[in-house]
């Protein structure tokens, strides 16, 4: 009788031992070719790569069809699905209570700056540790494709409507506000998008994700500047982005003059090829001027606009205790009976 082969072969695993298998979600229920599906496809390959336990992650989003994706991705992570245009606070509240956290927030055009523009401004300036990724299509995708707050003047709906008001761009808007890592992408770059998640996961403070990520289904026709087409001709990245981990140690020699290398606070190293000049990317000034430029010009600007990796965090100001909120005990959280009694006898 003879023996049945076994396989040797292990399955590929990343340095705490998990399998890119560990970093799914559910089934996408979005159309087949939406960015959103390929924005999930590189948190997944990044949160792998970079090596982050999906336990410690959670994922916060408000409505929209980008707002179900945390749905598709990292279904061990915690997750938090709130109402429309309401996520930073609830994202802020959870963060304070454990600092500990990893905040990824996945959310849309819509939700961000139509409905929530409130909250978003009050999110980028404090510089609270989150991942905010905006999947950006210029429309309500969920409720049938009207324009958003970041459709551009003059673009149009499949109906030949013409939107007659100005966009807001919501990397300019984080720049003046405080956001510390500012950048643009595309779901269809996926080299640079995921350089650009995984520098993310290693920052400390909040960054502010714009990624152009059209809807096959209500905005992707001649007119609209958020279409694949459009993107595809007239995207422009600023620099070629690589992220080399703390943990990979690898040293890379440019020319001097060619690249722009920034240290994260754990160490690891942004390096930011240049394909402009004289951009630098810790300028605000210069990062707001250049994407009014590329407005102007109606480009699509891509790469980090803004960074500073030394900036105190939210966390940082309040000084919170270094054990997370939520895991101390009630007596160390509560004043006691007498304290109250106290306090209510001073008010008399
Ligand atoms: C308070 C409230 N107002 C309006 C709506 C209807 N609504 C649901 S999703 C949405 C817009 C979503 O757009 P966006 O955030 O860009 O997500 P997309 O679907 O384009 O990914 C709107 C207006 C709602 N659910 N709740
Ligand atoms: S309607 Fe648009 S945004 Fe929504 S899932 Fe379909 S393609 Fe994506
Ligand atoms: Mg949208």
């Amino acid at each position: 009788m003879g023996t049945t082969p076994t396989s040797t072969t292990k399955p590929k695993v990343n340095r705490i031992g998990l399998q890119v298998a560990d970093y799914r979600g559910g089934k996408t229920t979005l159309c087949a070719g939406c960015g959103h599906n390929a924005i999930s496809e590189r948190i997944i390959d990044a949160m792998y790569e970079m090596g982050v336990k999906p336990e410690s992650v959670a994922k916060f989003s408000g409505i929209g069809c980008s707002s179900k994706s945390p749905a598709y991705f990292m279904n061990r992570s915690h997750s938090f699905n709130s109402v429309h245009g309401r996520m930073p606070s609830v994202a802020t509240g959870a963060m304070l209570a454990n600092k500990d956290l990893i905040a990824l927030g996945v959310t849309g055009d819509g939700d961000t700056v139509s409905i929530g523009a409130g909250q978003f401004v009050h999110l980028m300036r404090r510089n609270l540790p989150i991942i905010y990724v905006i999947e950006d299509n210029g429309c309500y995708g969920l409720t049938k494709g009207q324009f958003s707050a970041t459709a551009d003047l003059g673009s149009t709906l499949k109906t030949g409507i013409v939107n007659d008001l100005p966009p807001v761009d919501t990397c300019i808007m984080a720049i003046q506000l405080g956001a510390t890592f500012v950048g643009r992408s595309f779901s269809g770059d996926k080299k640079q998008l995921h350089a650009m998640l995984k520098a993310a996961i290693a920052h400390k403070g909040t960054v502010m994700l714009d990624v152009v990520s059209p809807c096959v289904t209500f905005n992707d026709h001649e007119g609209s500047t958020k279409s694949y087409k459009y993107v595809l001709d007239h995207e422009e990245p600023l620099h070629e982005v690589d992220f080399v981990p703390v943990f990979e140690n690898i040293s890379v020699e440019y020319d001097p003059g060619t690249a722009f290398e920034v240290t994260m606070h754990d160490g690891s190293h942004l390096r930011l090829r240049k394909l402009e000049e004289e951009y630098d990317p810790t300028d605000k000034i210069q990062a707001v001027t250049r994407l009014m430029e590329a407005h102007a010009k109606g480009e699509v600007l891509t790469g980090l606009f803004y960074i500073n990796a030394n900036a105190p965090t939210f966390i940082d100001l309040l000084n919170v205790t270094d054990q997370p909120l939520a895991t101390l005990p009630e007596s160390a959280t509560r004043p006691s009976r007498e304290a109250l009694q106290q306090c209510m006898e001073e008010l008399r």
